[in-house]
């Protein structure tokens, strides 16, 4: 006979944080939001941590190497989308690790017989007015001038004239040599009164740009997670059909760690994938596995050396899994039941295995529960589509500005092989759907907000570290009367727009 399990099947909604003791020291400033991406032995450290909980979904409108830069430098990690050819995903891959804090390749670039009409179209294009000489007109070019606003006067010169006749060149240029640190090429920057300083090789080959503006900008961004080599951390989704050729073309591309990228991950083909990276690459190579939501699940992953497991079937906002198919799980119960297979198996093993919780967030608060509930940390789609560096279309819809956001199971992402239990190459239903999100601005002024609600939640709750949070949280499920109690309520509203969303 079927079993049925005795407690619903229960959504973040369902639940509210009750607070504990706070001392004195309980607040947002003393909150460590660090935690583990992968496994680790008791007593020994994680070969990878964040400074953030916050992943990027494995997502077409969502993580491409621009996001995953600026999510970066907040201190997370995006995992680039794989449905896309091999070459497309690992040169996203690469572009994101070339960028190395505070060098940053050179996204403007003529060569010396472009014409001062080439430089203003480019300027308005890019919107950026250090443009870059290079013998073949790329930004890895041999530099043989750059043209600032200050080398020519439009009023006084011909549309027609050549670049090389008003750059600055080469040898009137002062530059850095590859290889140099931020710091001192900040200094050659304050000594020498410069607003660029160009990073030429041995060849003179240009490989990035230091501004003089961006030195605040690094300061700004305190947690920046960082490799060994200073390059930004990055992440990719693979499937369990192409990984042979996938994984080495990602790994050779620079990327830190991979995550299978499944909507059902309790299968042979994850244990066949990672069975082969395993003895391809022994624990070298980072990588989760899933999606699952019971300890059953887990527990298959576990055995089959996933470094994290992803939860959540069924949850995403854009996701129609469980009304096509009828299966999944309410986020919670599955994140709560995980999580204390998760626990249970330290404690069987002295192995931690981190635990995310993938898909639907839809307040801020629902990442804090995600975390009181015991996952490590948590991935998102919806949310970070909504930022002006997510890789999709902002358009204005009915006066207001939106951004497209579409699942992976829509037949725009086509993205057969995360649905695939081993037929054809194709979509035969669809999964998810293609929507709009409001249009919300720059990622690291929202993650800063959400991050601060997170934060002063957990001094409510009286503890300064996610570990913490996982052994001393206490939830309360609501009634369906209390959840009105929770908003503005019997009072008329001036100003509707004031709600505790970050997107409302
Ligand atoms: P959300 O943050 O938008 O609520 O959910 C994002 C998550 O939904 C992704 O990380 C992925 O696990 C899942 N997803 C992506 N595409 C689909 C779909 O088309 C989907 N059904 O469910």
């Amino acid at each position: 006979m079927a079993t049925v399990l005795k407690e619903p099947s229960r959504t973040f909604n369902e639940y509210l944080l009750i607070p504990g003791y706070s001392s004195a020291d309980a607040r947002p400033e003393n909150v460590s939001l660090r935690t583990p991406v992968v496994k680790f032995r008791k007593g020994e450290e994680p070969a990878l941590s964040m400074n953030i909980p916050l992943t990027s979904a494995v997502m077409q409108a969502v993580s491409d190497d621009n996001l995953a830069v600026a999510l970066a430098k907040e201190g997370g990690i995006s995992f680039i989308f794989g449905s896309q050819s091999i070459e497309s995903q690992a040169a996203m891959v690469r572009r994101a690790k070339r960028v190395k804090a505070g060098f940053v390749p050179s996204d403007s670039n003529l060569r010396p017989d472009a014409t001062l009409h080439d430089v203003i179209e480019l300027k308005a294009e890019k919107g950026h007015s250090t443009i870059a000489i290079t013998e073949d007109g790329t930004s890895e070019g041999k530099l043989l001038g750059i043209v600032t606003s200050r080398d020519y006067r439009l009023s006084r010169m011909n549309l027609d004239t050549k670049v090389s006749e008003f750059m600055t060149p080469f040898d009137k240029l002062i530059y850095g040599k590859d290889g140099i640190t931020l710091s001192e090429a900040n200094d050659i920057i304050w000594d020498n009164k410069l607003n660029q300083l160009p990073i030429v090789d041995d060849n003179q080959r240009l490989t990035a740009f230091v501004f003089r503006k961006d030195y605040d900008s690094h300061k700004e961004h305190p947690n920046e997670l960082l490799d060994a080599d200073k390059r930004y951390v990055v992440g990719a989704g693979i499937n369990t059909r192409d990984f042979k050729e996938r994984v080495p073309a990602l790994l050779d591309a620079g990327v830190d760690v991979l995550t299978i990228d499944s909507s059902e991950g309790y299968s042979e083909w994850q244990a066949i994938t990672l069975k082969w990276i395993r003895d391809t690459y022994g624990d070298t190579v980072k990588v989760g596995a899933g999606n699952v939501v019971d300890a059953d699940g887990f527990n298959f992953l576990a055995d089959c050396g996933a470094d994290f497991i992803k939860i959540g079937i069924g949850g995403g906002s854009i996701c129609i899994t469980r009304e096509q198919k009828g299966i999944g799980r309410g986020q919670a119960s599955a994140v709560l039941e995980v999580a204390q297979a998760r626990d249970e198996y330290y404690k069987k093993t002295g192995v931690y295995i981190p635990i995310c919780s993938d898909g639907g967030i839809v307040y801020d608060y629902h990442m804090t529960l995600a975390l009181a509930m015991g996952a490590d940390f948590i991935m998102l789609g919806r949310y970070f589509a909504r930022f002006e560096e997510s890789p999709s279309r902002k358009l204005m819809l009915n006066g207001s500005y939106v951004k497209e956001y579409w699942g992976e199971g829509s037949s725009r992402a086509r993205n057969w092989q995360r649905y695939d239990l081993g037929g054809d190459a194709k979509l035969k239903f669809e999964e998810g759907v293609d929507s709009y999100v409001p249009y919300a601005g720059l990622l690291h002024d929202n993650v800063q907000l959400s991050l601060m609600k997170v934060k002063s939640t957990m001094c409510n709750c009286g503890v300064l570290n996610i570990p913490d949070f996982h052994k001393n949280a206490k939830l309360t499920l609501v009634s369906a009367v209390s959840i009105v109690e929770g908003g503005a309520h019997d009072v008329i509203l001036k100003d509707v727009s004031v709600r505790g969303t970050s997107d409302r």
